[in-house]
């Protein structure tokens, strides 16, 4: 097997990741839209990391999907909404066994994935690390955080675990991933809908806290009936808690409206619901909140799936 770690998508959390590796002296190429984007990478020499006044130019191979090749190991850094067509674009180049590193934020895109790489292995990732686009292939590393890495089909970390430990890159392997992703799916359904709806910060929340109330118990409900208890456990606390910690943040989806970018709402509050139905379970809080953020995405013009 090969130890290159192939990088979809030099965005932010990408780009943090493929810095880091490459520091390490783990062998990285990233794999970009297209021509055009490789060729504006090239001109640029590579990606900057930016961690609080130390700028540090890596110079990163790169290509793009038509590039040919065999991938044994992908990181896949691009939205929930890309994962699955990009995966499809690649699928030629993945040989039988490769390892696929998860990183979307909700659940639904791991099993799309899924679909179109058969014979790979999934590994779905949570990250609490948080790093933004200052510019094209400048990326900033925002704010420290944490990573938990697992395979609802197999316990065992895959032999290259350890490459993230050597490269800086704080995470435990678990072998709870979905209870992670499910509590992280919770906390961003109970806050980031109506951050958008009551045009806030997190902390503005605490003005609407009977609303935030009503959804964490409607949400906890869901969990314990979707088989994952332990996401569910004093779930109404941690919102609680989360919004009082990040009370002058924004959250991510308000930034992504505010800045007329797609938000990923489909694995987000959307799969929150469809497996509420597929459960024949009844969650009229949940149902309503989406209806309402949907129809303001489409009063921006913003797509609401
Ligand atoms: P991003 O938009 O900054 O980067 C995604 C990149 O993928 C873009 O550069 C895009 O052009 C590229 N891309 C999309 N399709 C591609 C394709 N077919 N081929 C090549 N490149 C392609 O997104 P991000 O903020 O890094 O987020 C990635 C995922 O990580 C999201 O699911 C997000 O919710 C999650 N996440 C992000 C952060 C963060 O701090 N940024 C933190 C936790 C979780
Ligand atoms: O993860 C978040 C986000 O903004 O996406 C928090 C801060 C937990 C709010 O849901």
């Amino acid at each position: 097997m090969s130890s290159t770690w192939h990088i979809l998508g030099a965005g932010s959390l990408g780009s943090l990741w493929a810095c880091r590796l490459a520091r390490a002296g783990k062998a990285a190429r990233l794999i970009l839209r297209d021509a055009q984007r490789l060729q504006a990478y090239q001109q640029a020499g590579g990606l900057t990391l930016l961690e609080q006044d130390r700028a540090s130019l890596y110079a990163i191979p790169a290509e793009t999907a038509e590039s040919g090749g065999p991938i044994h190991r992908l990181l896949v850094a691009c939205k929930a909404y890309d994962a699955a067509p990009a995966i499809a674009a690649l699928a030629p180049r993945l040989v039988a066994g490769a390892d696929l590193v998860l990183l979307q934020n909700g659940l639904g895109s791991q099993d799309e994935v899924a679909e179109r790489a058969p014979l790979a292995r999934c590994v779905f990732a949570s990250s609490t690390e948080g790093a933004f686009r200052e510019d094209d292939w400048r990326v900033r590393f925002a704010g420290h955080g944490f990573n938990w890495l697992g395979d609802p089909a197999n316990p065992t970390p895959p032999p290259w675990f350890t490459d993230l430990g050597e490269a800086g890159i704080p995470a435990q392997w678990t072998p709870d991933i979905l209870s992670r992703l499910w509590r992280k799916l919770a906390l961003n359904c109970a806050i980031n809908p109506l951050t958008v709806l009551h045009d806030c910060q997190n902390g503005g929340l605490l003005g609407h806290l009977d609303e935030v109330e009503a959804l964490s118990t409607e949400l906890a409900a869901l969990l314990r009936h979707c088989g994952q208890p332990l996401a569910a456990r004093d779930l109404d606390e941690e919102v609680q808690r989360v919004i009082l910690a990040t009370a002058a943040n924004y959250s991510s989806m308000y930034q992504d409206v505010r800045a007329g970018r797609r938000t990923e709402v489909h694995y987000l509050l959307g799969h929150v619901c469809r497996a509420a139905a597929r459960h024949g379970m009844r969650v009229p809080q949940l149902e309503h909140l989406h209806q309402r953020l949907v129809d303001n995405l489409r009063a921006r013009g913003l797509p609401s799936a």
